[in-house]
């Protein structure tokens, strides 16, 4: 439909969504030109009810006198959706080509099992993450993120160990992030902005300091924004959450958010083994043998319990 040329209706143009803010959309054309848009009337009664355009949409924005209106929202090749304990899950992001999973080995520390629930949740968005481990100019830290390393890298995840402080990994990063389209996401005071400040100083996005009683972020950056980088490359710098829970994942699916389960499961006795106490289980001999490691498998039982819960 609105094909330029076509019809009667005034031609449209392509574009991406770089920026949402109370109803004003901030559209990049593909010629360059950057637009604020509103939705046309039946887009917006249909975000009213939840279905949002987000930052990522590709869309198609007609000029209508001299405003600018979106008037068709592309279907989203990939979604990552929040997902949090006591509310609806939410798209923060769509079309992502490449999403990293940021943690702190210290300051705030990141548990095994905070990692795992943000690995899963990009996992369940149908994209595999890469695991960025930050901060390893602190003291110790770089013991810590080497077994990390070894744990994750073992599993199928592409690592990597940076300081946005001492630079040390950055190349690495950029490498990665100044190609296509990538959201950082991970807890509050993770150093997801200085990250991205780091590799792109002109940014200057702000920063905040952990909070002095209980050592982590205080939520410095609010609303998703892509933001482009002079190295090229988009890249969405997100809010910090790690209040992950697996809302509305069907319990039979969390397995295939964990690779190495997946990957063990098709040599299970049964089909729809849940890995916990059938017989002739291939993911609990994997387990048993040390391959698939003690840690993920405790996660996968704590979130597949959660997504039973929730049915
Ligand atoms: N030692 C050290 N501190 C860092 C590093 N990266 C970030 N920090 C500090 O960690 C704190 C939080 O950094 P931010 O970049 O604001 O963290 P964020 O992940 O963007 O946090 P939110 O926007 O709240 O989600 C700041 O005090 C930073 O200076 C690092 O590599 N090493
Ligand atoms: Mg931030
Ligand atoms: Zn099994």
């Amino acid at each position: 439909m609105n094909e330029p040329g076509g019809g009667d209706r005034p031609a449209t143009r392509a574009g991406t969504v770089h920026e949402t803010r109370g109803g004003v959309y901030r559209v990049a054309l593909e010629d360059g030109m950057v637009v604020e848009a509103s939705l046309r009337g039946r887009l917006k009664r249909e975000s009213r009810t939840g279905n949002r355009v987000v930052v990522g949409d590709r869309v198609r924005v007609e000029r209508i006198e001299d405003a600018w209106v979106i008037a068709r929202v592309e279907e989203r090749r990939t979604e990552l959706v929040r997902r949090g304990r006591g509310r609806a899950a939410k798209v923060l992001v769509a079309n992502l080509d490449r999403v990293f999973v940021v943690v702190a080995v210290r300051e705030p520390r990141a548990s095994s099992q905070l990692v795992d629930r943000l690995l899963v949740l990009v996992e369940s968005g149908g994209m595999h993450p890469t695991l960025v481990l930050n901060k390893v100019d602190l003291p110790g830290a770089k013991a810590e993120a080497g077994a990390m390393r070894a744990l994750y890298e073992s599993v199928g995840y592409d690592v990597l160990a940076v300081s946005a402080r001492s630079g040390e990994g950055l190349d690495g990063l950029a490498e990665w992030v100044c190609a296509g389209t990538s959201a950082l996401i991970g807890p509050s005071g993770a150093g997801k902005s200085s990250l991205l400040n780091a590799i792109d100083p002109d940014l200057e996005l702000r920063t905040g300091a952990l909070s002095r009683k209980t050592g982590t972020g205080r939520h410095t950056t609010t609303g998703s924004r892509l933001v482009p980088l002079s190295c090229g490359g988009l890249v969405a710098d997100t809010p910090g959450f790690g209040d992950v829970a697996l809302w509305a994942v069907p319990p039979a699916d969390v397995a295939f958010a964990f690779p190495e389960i997946a990957e063990h499961a098709r040599a299970c006795r049964f089909r729809g083994c849940t890995h916990r106490q059938e017989p002739e289980c291939a993911v609990r001999v994997a387990l048993e043998a040390g391959v698939i490691p003690a840690s993920r498998y405790e996660s996968y039982r704590v979130l597949r319990e959660e997504a039973e819960a929730k049915r």
